[in-house]
């Protein structure tokens, strides 16, 4: 099986580094790993002329996400800063070419990378993610990165919603597991959605 072709995306959801480095403001344990293993998809994806796109979660200084605001989260990925960056060692490559599709710059708490929800009307809006996927006649998309039980999640489920045959890559992606078991239950979520379960090891 060939995971890769022109009609295929590769969404890297939220490899920054408030997320994916130690330091960050909302560290996800295991996330560093993730890099090397994501870069080498990158390398499949770009020899098979597959789209890579990034998206990066980007809040503003103050907003109902954060806890210290009313939310859930430590500050994490406010925008034009050190945690909102991908992370280094990110193919530069792709880190310099790749389309990025940030969320949350308006105060929007929602997690996929389609879609922004406005925290108090709840309304959701369309990130540029869907046009840009379409605009490149995408019909499969893979999606990996961080973090499994929220952006991961809520970005596959999208793609599955939206008609893109979707798979997730499980061992490219790692959990913020606020309460325990919330990774397995949203990989079994992604699953009732008709979300494939793979493996980078798999070929
Ligand atoms: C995320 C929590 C808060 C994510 C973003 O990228 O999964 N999680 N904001
Ligand atoms: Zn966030």
């Amino acid at each position: 099986m060939q995971r890769y072709d022109h009609r295929t995306a590769l969404v890297i959801v939220d490899l920054q580094n408030d997320f994916a480095d130690p330091a960050g403001g909302l560290a996800v344990h295991g996330g560093a790993n993730l890099v090397p293993i994501i870069n080498a998809e990158i390398t499949m994806a770009r020899s098979a002329e597959a789209t890579v796109v990034f998206t990066q979660d980007w809040h503003p200084p103050t907003t109902p996400h954060f806890q210290k605001d009313g939310g859930l989260w430590p500050v994490h990925c406010v925008a034009d800063t050190w945690g909102a960056e991908l992370h280094p060692d990110v193919d530069d490559e792709a880190a310099a070419h790749a389309p990025r599709v940030r969320k949350g710059a308006s105060g929007e708490d929602g997690y996929s990378g389609f879609t922004m929800r406005d925290p108090t009307t709840g309304e959701t809006t369309p990130t540029e993610l869907e046009g840009l996927l379409r605009d490149s006649a995408i019909e499969r998309v893979i999606v990996c990165g961080l973090a499994t039980d929220y952006c991961v999640k809520a970005t596959a489920l999208d793609a599955a919603r939206l008609g893109f045959e979707t798979a997730v890559l499980l061992d490219a992606i790692r959990p913020v597991e606020l309460a325990a078991g919330d990774e397995q239950r949203a990989i079994d979520e992604m699953s009732a959605a008709g979300v494939h379960s793979w493996s980078t090891r798999m070929r």
